[in-house]
């Protein structure tokens, strides 16, 4: 074992998949925090002995927990997303944090597609519809077009890019907005997410979450979409100021939404679920077999080899 490999507890933050709770239970000193009768006792007595902490995109590490920690060295986080941990703050103290990048891209990129598709032809609605026997011919009415629509992505990274690239093959006029363009693509750049709804039929937020990007998607890029305009939205419910968001939807100056991701998760604000036109779905963008799985096993290499080599194998990018 290197010098550097840190040596002591690993504390699971909060349940995960269980076959990654299994390998961590195999192969590392791992507590689990939320089966100690008395977590806050745990960690004023065994909080020094920790020195990796294993959670998920949605728990984090808070700062009271970091602060419980003083010999903690990394920060796993199961999930692509880490804006529940202060990354500033960890790495202030020395802290390595990963993520699990890439492995998830197609999954969630599948799946704003799939939202996209949904909310322009109400596929749910008109599921709905048969279900409660209401089928009548031409009862369902008329929907909106996908291939060939103008198409905003907010946020270009691995997973914009990978909705950008599924939507060509429907021939949509792609735009996107981040906070500077990217290099070596051909989609039109949007000087700020109002100009890039203006410009849109569908605005697909793709962006990550925290302080940075809260409330990106106001009332007055939701205004600038229009009443034509639909949003899907795959990324976190920070990035749309939400109330805002429900009262364009009820007052019909959006057209529709696909959401898969909520401000209060679990919590959905009441008047959405009487909406025909908004797509609801339960966080599930990377839920699937393979993606989680293969989440798990990128969250479990990080761990071992922090503590096998004393680095991480896909650290989070420098906080700029
Ligand atoms: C997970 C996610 O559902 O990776 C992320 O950031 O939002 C999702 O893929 C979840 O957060 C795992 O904790």
């Amino acid at each position: 074992m290197p010098q550097s490999a840190p040596h002591g507890t690993v504390l699971q933050v909060c349940p995960l998949l269980p076959s990654l709770e299994e390998s961590l239970a195999a192969h590392h000193d791992v507590v689990r925090l939320a089966e100690q009768s008395d977590p806050a006792r745990y960690l004023a007595e065994h909080g020094p002995e920790v020195v990796a902490a294993v959670t998920s995109a949605r728990i984090g590490v808070s700062r009271e927990l970091m602060d419980a920690l003083p010999e903690l060295g990394a920060i796993v986080h199961f999930g692509v997303g880490y804006e529940t941990t202060d990354v500033a703050r960890a790495r202030a103290r020395g802290i390595d944090v990963s993520n699990t990048p890439d492995v998830l891209t197609d999954c969630v990129a599948d799946l704003a597609v799939g939202g996209l598709i949904d909310v322009l032809r109400n596929l749910a609605a008109a599921d709905r519809y048969v279900r409660a026997g209401k089928w009548v011919p031409n009862g369902f009415g008329l929907r909106t077009k996908v291939s060939g629509k103008r198409v905003g992505i907010l946020g270009l990274g691995r997973i914009g890019r990978a909705i950008a690239r599924r939507l060509e093959g429907f021939d949509a006029d792609i735009s996107y907005h981040s906070r500077r363009p990217v290099e070596g693509v051909d989609y039109r750049y949007a000087a700020s997410a109002r100009e890039l709804a203006e410009g849109a039929d569908v605005l697909v937020v793709a962006t990550s979450g925290g302080a940075e990007t809260r409330n990106l998607v106001s009332a007055e890029v939701l205004d600038a979409l229009g009443p034509r305009g639909h949003l899907v939205n795959i990324a976190r419910g920070s990035v749309v100021d939400e109330p805002a968001l429900v009262s364009a939807l009820v007052d019909g100056r959006i057209a529709g939404a696909a959401l898969d991701v909520f401000v209060d998760e679990p919590n959905v604000p009441a008047p959405l679920l009487e909406l025909d036109n908004v797509l609801l779905l339960p966080h599930i963008a990377s839920a699937t077999r393979e993606t989680r799985q293969a989440m798990g096993d990128l969250t479990f290499r990080n761990l071992d080899h922090f503590l096998t080599e004393g680095t991480l194998v896909t650290p989070v990018p420098p906080v700029s």
